[in-house]
């Protein structure tokens, strides 16, 4: 695995000047991933000089140089809820039957929130509701149904961090029939005291392969006081019960050492968000010597990728 010689492959200077909410913006991070057809989706987060956030979309045919719309996705039905929205944010891009979903973070008054949403093309993007009663974070939905039923990962914030916002160290699996109302499954994974994934929460939707599920997670390490460490992990998850953790890093795959990553508006965080696998088999599972692509926000300031093997991954979480 290593880091494209191209980092940072995405910054503020990349975001075309448009309107004045989206001129000389601050800075952009934590995208969602996709391939739609031969094309390189990612939906950024880009956040202003008034600290408002916007998602944008940016389109490539390698997968490193990104062409970024000059306007802002346009959620069509959000306007229609109406508690105060602050900030949408960190999306995740889930392929299923032939629709793209998206999962990401609402922030409102009653703390933060699941949003959906779908498009079939990146042009247009339908919100279809708020999924999630609880505080929670980090939902990334799985591209297979389980019996019928809709499974997702989430990341309930019940942990308050000293100057920060809330956060969690507990992943959990959740289902649904409809998307829009979710049940608690089982716990799935925790946070590891004094280690490197004291707080955790999924990173990019899972990927099929037949060793498991691919469950890329950041981690958070906060005992040092100074500043949290945000890295990036890989769990395997059975293929059946995905609630069922088979391997899980002992070491973190990705941590800030970039001078990129290790200073900016948050320093020191690495937050891996979406996952590009090349190739898979006829059966769908990922093929373990295909490439992979995966892009990580760093320091909430820019965007890195980094590349390997998906067997590299596999190989990683049961180190
Ligand atoms: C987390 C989330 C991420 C962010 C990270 C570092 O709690 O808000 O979106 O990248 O903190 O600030």
């Amino acid at each position: 695995m290593q880091r494209s010689m191209a980092n940072p492959i995405l910054s503020r200077r990349h975001i075309p000047d448009g309107p004045p909410h989206l001129t000389d913006v601050s800075s952009v991070f934590n995208p969602g991933a996709i391939k739609h057809g031969n094309t390189y989706i990612l939906l950024l987060r880009v956040q202003n000089r008034g600290r408002e956030t916007y998602t944008l979309t940016a389109r490539s045919h390698d997968g490193i140089h990104f062409e970024v719309a000059p306007e802002a996705v346009d959620f069509r039905g959000l306007e229609k809820i109406r508690e105060t929205i602050y900030h949408c944010y960190d999306m995740r891009i889930t392929a299923l039957d032939g629709l793209y979903y998206i999962f990401f973070a609402m922030d409102m008054d009653a703390g933060c929130r699941l949003g959906l949403a779908t498009t079939r093309d990146f042009d247009t993007f339908d919100f279809l509701g708020i999924t999630s009663g609880e505080d929670t974070r980090n939902g990334v939905l799985f591209p297979q149904k389980f019996n019928g039923r809709y499974y997702r990962l989430e990341r309930p914030n019940r942990v308050q961090l000293s100057a920060g916002p809330t956060s969690g160290n507990t992943i959990v699996l959740s289902a649904s029939t409809d998307l829009l109302h979710w049940d608690v499954l089982s716990g799935v994974a925790s946070g590891r005291f004094h280690y490197w994934d004291e707080l955790i929460g999924s990173g990019p939707p899972p990927v099929k392969t037949r060793a498991g599920w691919l469950a890329l997670y950041h981690g958070v390490a906060t005992h040092f006081s100074s500043s949290n460490i945000y890295q990036g992990g890989v769990m395997l998850l059975d293929l059946e019960n995905p609630a069922n953790v088979l391997a899980r890093s002992r070491y973190n795959i990705l941590e800030p050492r970039e001078p990129w990553e290790l200073t900016g508006q948050v320093p020191n965080v690495v937050f891996p968000s979406g996952l590009i696998v090349e190739e898979y088999d006829e059966e769908g599972f990922a093929r373990p010597d295909s490439e992979f692509k995966l892009y990580y926000g760093a320091a909430d300031t820019v965007i890195g990728l980094i590349t390997g093997r998906v067997e590299e991954l596999i190989a990683a979480a049961t180190a």
